[in-house]
């Protein structure tokens, strides 16, 4: 399953949302909170997953999600 990592407020995300409706595509959204506890885009399994530190983040390989 396709896996979009995102913060509710983010634009980027809010720029990859608006292009999967458009495509009719959807994806499991899951929060990565970038202003909680010094911002989650900082833990260390995010990090792993995503080194730009950025959000958001698109997964669509389950062995790397
Ligand atoms: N060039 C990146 C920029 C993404 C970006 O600016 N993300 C912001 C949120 S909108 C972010 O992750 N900020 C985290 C931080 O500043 O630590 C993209 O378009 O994906």
């Amino acid at each position: 399953m396709m896996k979009l990592y995102g913060y509710w407020r983010s634009t980027a995300a809010y720029r990859v949302r608006i292009a999967l409706n458009l495509k009719g595509l959807s994806a499991d959204h899951v929060s990565v909170h970038l202003v909680k506890d010094g911002g989650q885009q900082h833990a260390a399994d995010y990090v792993a997953k995503n080194p730009t530190i950025w959000c958001p983040r698109w997964s669509f390989r389950t062995a790397l999600s």
